[in-house]
């Protein structure tokens, strides 16, 4: 009865586990999964070591079990012991040699693919992107290009996307799972590079995946990867921003005011150097806010009142305008829509 209860209960926990599990499987956010250069790279590495512990595995098992069998005492064998043998050149060399030939064949391609990856750009016409990781968001330069904007990285399809990185504050790590490895960022002068090529346009999921704080696992950010005629065009849309253009609506106009009174002094709109805040210039085009609420003006209007609900710990002080204040600034905000080139249209 106990082990027969104790058979039910390892089933039901290694069942829960794997449904909790399949959770994770969240859209585009898979290394299983390869949209991108870096990470068909680094699958196929696994694969290839996978494949060779395997190997190592059935031939080790298959000796193993032929000695256990072939070799057991026999009856009336309780206390034989027998011939004892030392050394065997032959068998040294070869379980010496083995190893070493598996060890080259999994250690060549892995440091070809190392060099590969750290490539760095040469050239001056290559999109070059700044990122910086902050406790508990990202934030995006595009050298030479002055556009500055935070949790959502557009990139053109299979085109090369340059990164320096570094960080703010502690260490974070920038992974988009599907696309490419991942890379820390570093405080200092540390900078770090990769590089991001996508195959097919699309959002995907990226993750900090170095433990940084508090709300370390909601330091979600997306890469957005659109046509090369696309990104053009968001490129001109975003260097075309006029900061203090005046909104539509009365309500939003008293938005914008209350937020330059209360909310510009960490956050900037249009191109300007990293803040205190997340650069908001296409807030309204978000995927996310920030990076993990669906965009939707309830929403916003909760976070403004108070971020720290959502995202514990985080830099963003609660409680600094009234709700009916933030409902104006939510208004403000979500019209923030420079860009024609939005995460929907670059879904299609
Ligand atoms: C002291 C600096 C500071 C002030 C003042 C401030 N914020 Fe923030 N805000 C932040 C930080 C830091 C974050 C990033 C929080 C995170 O994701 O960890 C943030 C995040 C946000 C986001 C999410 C951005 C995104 O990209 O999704 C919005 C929206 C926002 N703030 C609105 C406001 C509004 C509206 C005000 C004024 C009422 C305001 N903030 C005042 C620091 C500030
Ligand atoms: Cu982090």
């Amino acid at each position: 009865m106990k082990g027969w209860m104790g058979k039910f209960r390892a089933l039901f926990l290694f069942s829960s586990l794997a449904l909790v599990l399949s959770g994770c499987g969240k859209e585009n956010l898979s290394a299983l999964k390869p949209e991108g250069y870096g990470a068909e790279v680094i699958l196929d590495l696994m694969i290839l070591s996978i494949a060779i512990m395997v190997f190592v595995f059935i031939v080790v098992m298959a000796i193993y079990t032929f000695v256990l069998v072939r070799y057991r005492a026999k009856k009336g064998q309780e206390n034989y012991i027998p011939k004892q043998t030392e050394g065997n050149k032959a068998l040294e060399i070869i379980w010496t040699v083995i190893p070493i030939i598996l060890l080259l064949v999994l250690a060549v391609p892995t440091v070809q693919a190392t060099f590969d990856l750290a490539e760095e750009s040469t050239k001056k016409s290559d999109i070059q992107v700044e990122v910086t990781g902050s406790q508990f968001w990202w934030h995006f330069e595009y050298k030479g290009q002055e556009i500055s904007t935070s949790q959502d990285l557009y990139i053109p399809e299979g085109e090369r996307v340059y990164l320096t990185m570094k960080s703010s504050d502690v260490i974070h790590s920038f992974w988009v799972p599907s696309i490419a490895g991942k890379v820390d960022t570093n405080p200092g002068d540390n900078e770090n590079s990769m590089y991001l090529e996508a195959y097919e346009e699309g959002v995907y999921w990226g993750h900090c995946a170095e433990l940084c704080g508090p709300a370390h696992s909601l330091m979600d950010f997306r890469v957005v990867v659109v046509s090369p005629e696309e990104f053009e065009q968001w490129v001109n849309d975003m260097k075309n921003v006029d900061p203090k253009a005046e909104p539509e609506t009365t309500v939003a106009q008293e938005g914008q005011e209350l937020f330059q009174n209360n909310c510009l002094s960490c956050h900037a709109i249009g191109s300007a150097p990293k803040g205190v805040g997340p650069n908001l210039t296409n807030f309204g085009d978000r995927t996310k806010i920030a990076g993990i609420l669906e965009p939707t003006k309830e929403n916003l209007v909760d976070w403004i009142v108070n971020p720290d609900e959502f995202k514990p710990g985080n830099n963003m002080p609660s409680n600094l305008v009234s709700e009916e204040e933030a409902s104006k600034i939510a208004e403000y905000l979500m019209q923030l829509q420079p860009s024609k080139i939005t995460p929907e249209s670059a879904k299609e």
